[in-house]
């Protein structure tokens, strides 16, 4: 060996030396500054609650139900007090879990689950039902503390898979990296930014088809860590408040979402309307222009419920008032939209000008409903009317202030409000967006906090008060709240959007993976800006980005400019195209009106992403660009320019091709064409579509026919609701269920209909029902035994009360009967 060979090594073996004692020096440094439990002293438990405690933490385990356990760490041995701004429901019915006591253990055991707790040091590990492991602390560290950071360290198996976290762009799966929740207004964000507008510290974990929650509830600026420290922990954890967590067990990602929803709330049903089209820019004005605007897509006869005013309504951008020379005369403006079925919805920001002549200035100047700094003064930043002053949305009296500003404006009309720039943002002079100062104290209802405690929250608060403002002026409709900003169980008081987008074909592709995070983390009535913002996207991809956008949850056009981005802004050919999508949405208002209840209901988004129902198919976890809409139709939008074919993996069963009605067996991927006219959309094999005729805007005329596609597939069940689409009636009991099955047998196809349960009673109407992929004409078709006339032709069809016919081309069998509400027994037999 030379001396240099010899000398190259021991350089090398020094280096080496050095980078393990650098790497050991930080990763103890890092490990040091954070204080672990060690050992804790664990009392009696007490009905479903056990508690541990040491001189620094108390720790308690709560089982609040047979799948839902909360950890709470709290500083000291006696907690402080307990409030959430997320959690909804404190009324669980009474669960007795069974503990158990071993040497250095505790154990909490329910019928789902079980709580293996190790005493020294202090560790916590979950397990299934069925005795495997789901959960556990980190070995070297669990629950941890430094200064006032808290932290939880957890393992991380190498298959595991993580879902959720709120309004993020990023792919489905969130492993591999950490995120950060801070509301923040990114000006700009891409397949990667992070923080976002809203934080949801709400995290779904998938492994072998096996799903868990964890929901952090913790406003503080909080982190979740998926293999970014390293690729065996997880963790979360908050630069304060406590270590508050959740663990839910699912076992499947819908069992997680149902509690979690029911835990921290589900989004309220939300007026027909405003799950109709809506059309927005930045800004429509002066009204010529809003009427010009609505006058258009009546006469273009493309379906629009709500057109959106954006902040150059305002006078000087104050907010809660018109610009006169704009707006001359805003109630009758408002009022006659609304003949020609019209929403209005209007933007406002939390920024209060300060002008001394201005009453919202005025009057919350006097009450004392500003933001103060710490020395008393009032807290002023730059927003769109200059120098403003904030309300402070964290105080009841504050929000209950809010709300009476917004009274003249509701009686004018103004149908719904979109709150804006709450995350809250400020303008700085160098341009990019900045938020309050963290010590600025908030009047909360839980005394003074910090805004490093509210920040997160602040946005949800607005647009609760918001909420509550249309509801006490407007008591008998449900309002539309749409906001910008908010946490975890925002989804009680607004839809929400994703902000500023781009118009780019990227942009549409991420659009999905977020909005479809968004569901499964409780905000199931989200949508994107169709078309981006800014700028104005090609005409294809305006045309391909509203095919998809029309099956989404929250539908609007919103764009900056500064060119037009109407649906008939390209010209007559994708004009038409346009057209062909809104209407698409109208008619099948009916199944996304049944969606929208279920997810009131049960917290079910409205837009899953597929392993929502196909949590144990790899593949089917995978799509990040696929998704279903409600549990029957696979949407697989063109995201590409110029494609006209794309790949769409089927999950298992049989799947019928929305357009043609080909059937597919599942479990493949399949090239399916997709001219600019058309999105490749599948329908689930024994579903029952549930959809109407077309009209202009929700409110236009009756349902009439109701619609129900059967696609037959062995027996099957589906589930049809409606209302009166507007009043809170059916809060008492005003609504409509139907039950509806299919079932082959040997003689044909039995279709069922349940009598209507519940008290609304729909105007008299015919009901279709359209059986697909009936390869030959059924020797007879009859109602509750009574055979049905046939008619030669749908157009015979159409002008009789009631009969059948056969469509040899398609392969449908139609039936029209007078829809009365009873039960009824369709048999169509071979
Ligand atoms: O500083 O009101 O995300 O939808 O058009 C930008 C103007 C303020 C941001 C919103 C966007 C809206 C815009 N607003």
């Amino acid at each position: 060996m030379s001396m240099k060979t010899k000398d190259r090594h021991s350089i090398s073996l020094l280096c080496f030396l050095l980078s393990a004692f650098c790497f050991l020096f930080f990763a103890v440094s890092a490990l040091a500054d954070w204080q672990n439990l060690g050992a804790m002293t664990p009392s009696e438990p007490q009905g479903n609650q056990i508690t541990f405690r040491n001189r620094q933490a108390t720790v308690a385990v709560t089982v609040l139900a047979p799948d839902l356990v909360r950890v709470r760490m709290t500083a000291g041995t006696s907690p402080g007090p307990d409030y959430s701004y997320a959690v909804a429901k404190t009324d669980w019915p009474k669960v007795t879990p069974d503990f158990s006591s071993g040497n250095n253990s505790r154990g909490i055991r329910t019928p789902e689950l079980e709580v293996r707790v190790q005493l020294s040091p202090f560790r916590l590990a979950f397990y299934g039902r069925d005795g495997r492991l789901i959960s556990k602390d980190a070995d070297n560290r669990g629950m941890s503390w430094e200064g006032q950071r808290v932290r939880c360290w957890k393992w991380m198996p190498p298959d595991e898979q993580y879902f959720g976290l709120g309004e993020k762009s990023t792919p489905l799966d969130k492993r591999g990296r950490s995120y950060v929740m801070w509301n923040t207004d990114p000006a700009g964000f891409d397949a990667s930014t992070d923080p976002l507008y809203q934080s949801v510290p709400f995290l779904i974990a998938l492994r072998n088809g096996r799903a868990y929650g964890l929901f952090f509830d913790n406003t503080y600026r909080s982190s979740f860590d998926l293999g970014e420290e390293s690729p065996d922990l997880l963790s979360f954890g908050a630069e304060g408040g406590e270590l508050n967590y959740y663990f839910f067990s699912g076992p499947t990602p819908k069992q997680v979402i149902g509690r979690f929803t029911e835990l921290v709330g589900r989004p309220p049903l939300p007026p027909r309307w405003a799950i109709g089209y809506i059309q927005s820019r930045y800004s429509y004005y002066p009204d010529r222009k809003v009427r010009f605007i609505a006058n258009n897509f009546r006469e273009r006869r493309i379906p629009c419920d709500g057109i959106f005013l954006d902040i150059d309504y305002m006078d000087g951008f104050r907010i809660f008032t018109w610009d006169k020379s704009r707006f001359p005369d805003p109630h009758r403006m408002l009022e006659d939209l609304r003949q020609e079925g019209f929403h209005i919805i209007a933007i406002v920001d939390p920024y209060v000008k300060v002008d001394p002549n201005y009453w919202v200035y005025q009057q919350g100047l006097s009450a004392g409903h500003f933001l103060e700094k710490p020395d008393g003064t009032l807290f002023t930043g730059t927003g769109w009317p200059g120098e403003s002053a904030f309300p402070d949305f964290a105080s009841e009296k504050v929000r209950s202030w809010w709300g009476s500003l917004f009274q003249r404006q509701i009686e004018e009309g103004i149908a719904g409000y979109l709150t804006d720039m709450n995350e809250p943002t400020l303008f700085r002079p160098d341009g990019h967006p900045a938020t309050f100062d963290l010590d600025l104290m908030h009047q909360t209802d839980h005394g003074p906090r910090p805004h490093a405690e509210t920040h997160n929250v602040y946005g949800m608060l607005e647009s609760a008060a918001t909420r509550d403002a249309l509801l006490r002026f407007r008591p008998n409709e449900r309002p539309l709240v749409i906001t910008r900003a908010t946490f975890a169980g925002g989804q009680r008081y607004a839809a929400e959007w994703s902000g500023d987008n781009w118009g780019t074909w990227d942009h549409l592709r991420l659009s999905m993976p977020m909005l479809m995070t968004m569901g499964i983390s409780g905000l199931q009535f989200s949508g994107a800006d169709i078309g981006g913002i800014s700028p104005v996207p090609s005409p294809e991809l305006y045309t391909r980005w509203l095919q998809a956008g029309v099956l989404t949850p929250f539908c609007w056009t919103h764009s900056g400019g500064p060119g037009n981005l109407e649906p008939w802004a390209f010209g007559n050919r994708l004009e038409e195209i346009n057209r062909h999508s809104i209407e698409l949405r109208y008619k099948l208002m009916p199944y996304l009106y049944t969606a929208f209840w279920e997810a009131a209901e049960t917290g079910m988004p409205v837009m899953r992403p597929l392993l929502l129902e196909y949590a144990d198919d790899p593949t089917a976890v995978e799509q990040n660009d696929e998704f279903l809409l409600g549990e029957d139709l696979l949407i697989a939008p063109v995201t590409k320019d110029d494609e006209s074919r794309r790949e769409v993996y089927l999950p298992r069963g049989v799947w019928y091709d929305f357009w043609t009605d080909r059937r597919a067996p599942g479990g493949q991927s399949l090239s399916v064409e997709a001219p600019l006219e058309r999105i490749p959309i599948f329908v689930r094999g024994g579903a029952i579509v549930a959809s109407q005729q077309l009209t202009q805007y929700a409110g236009q005329a009756a349902i009439d026919p109701l619609i129900f596609d059967v696609y037959p597939e062995g027996t099957s069940t589906a589930q049809y609701y409606e209302d009166d689409g507007i009043s809170f009636d059916y809060q008492r009991g005003i609504s409509l269920h139907q039950r509806l099955s299919v079932v082959p047998d040997a003689q044909g196809i039995t279709i069922e209909l349940s009598a209507r349960q519940g008290r609304y009673t729909p105007p008299a109407r015919s009901l279709l029902i359209k059986i697909h992929n009936q390869r030959s004409k059924p020797r007879q078709v009859a109602i509750d035994g009574k055979e049905l006339a046939l008619r030669a032709s749908l157009n015979e069809l159409n002008a009789a009360a009631e009969g059948w016919t056969y469509d040899d081309a398609a392969s449908i069998v139609w039936l029209k009967t007078p829809d009365r509400g009873v039960a009824m027994r369709v048999q169509i037999l071979d």
